[in-house]
């Protein structure tokens, strides 16, 4: 059986990298897409010096035509089987009363357009690969509310969608459409954008929680879905640490 080539965007930190390593070692190509082109090349460098197949390619999602000229360069490959939509954030906790629109924008650009781009321009690559897989890491804010993260809950329940109806659409298509939605998951870059480097508050989210979960927790799961039997579609997987049973019941010690 030949390589299967494996796209994941976000890919220079936290559970793209992760991600990035684990399918590597289930023995996928990897294409390593991200903004930060240095920590993609160095991660390439790296699995590859490890004995993987691992390319990077410096890539803003958001920029729909260089997404479609990112598109065009993977037909250097026989397929492309797999597509891990990873890149997405958060900007701000501020309440729906005082919230900067323009963080909105943002939010919805990275988390529902920028996964939009991604797709739409390797669909038909994925299509003719035979058995595809679109993956999208959404988020447990996809699925619920809490206060203060309104802008960015509302461009995850878009993410959310998006796998809800592109799996309606693909039926009979030999595509899966995955979902994998994360609760408190620690890595070094989630909560430090969110609230534009200030490391206290950061630091806030996570406190007293003995063990929220880690990108390779994440990754896990999403090597997991991958995995599976073709015919094996994982819908929807929802993954939380222990100590939070919603987005807002989290248990804190100390
Ligand atoms: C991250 C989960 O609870 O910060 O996607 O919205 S949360």
């Amino acid at each position: 059986m030949s390589t299967r080539t494996a796209v994941i965007t976000g890919a220079s930190s936290g559970i793209g990298a992760a991600t990035a390593r684990q399918l590597a070692a289930a023995g996928h190509r990897v294409v390593l897409t991200a903004r930060r082109k240095d920590r993609i090349e160095a991660l390439a460098a790296e699995l590859t010096a490890a004995g993987h197949e691992a390319v990077a390619h410096e890539l803003d999602v958001t920029d729909r035509a260089a997404v479609l000229a990112f598109a065009d360069r993977l037909d250097d490959f026989e397929s492309v089987d797999v597509l891990v939509n990873n890149a997405g954030g958060a900007l701000g906790a501020d309440p729906v009363a005082t919230a900067d629109p323009a963080d909105w924008r943002t939010m919805y650009e990275v988390n529902v357009l920028g996964v939009l781009n991604l797709t739409q321009a390797l669909l038909p690559r994925l299509v003719r690969s035979g058995d595809g897989t679109v993956l999208i890491v959404s988020s447990t804010a996809g699925l619920g509310t809490y206060e203060g993260g309104g802008g960015y809950v509302a461009a995850k329940h878009g993410a959310h969608v998006i796998a809800e109806t592109l799996r309606l659409e693909l039926c009979g298509q030999p595509v899966r459409v995955v979902e994998i939605a994360p609760g408190m998951v620690k890595t070094d870059g989630f909560a430090v954008t969110r609230f534009r480097g200030d490391e206290e508050k950061a630091a806030a989210v996570y406190a007293g929680v003995a063990e929220p979960l880690t990108a390779e927790d994440v990754a896990d799961t999403i090597t997991w879905a991958v995995t599976r039997p073709s015919h094996v579609n994982i819908d929807l997987l929802v993954v939380r640490p222990r100590a939070q049973a919603a987005n807002h019941k989290v248990h804190r010690e100390g």
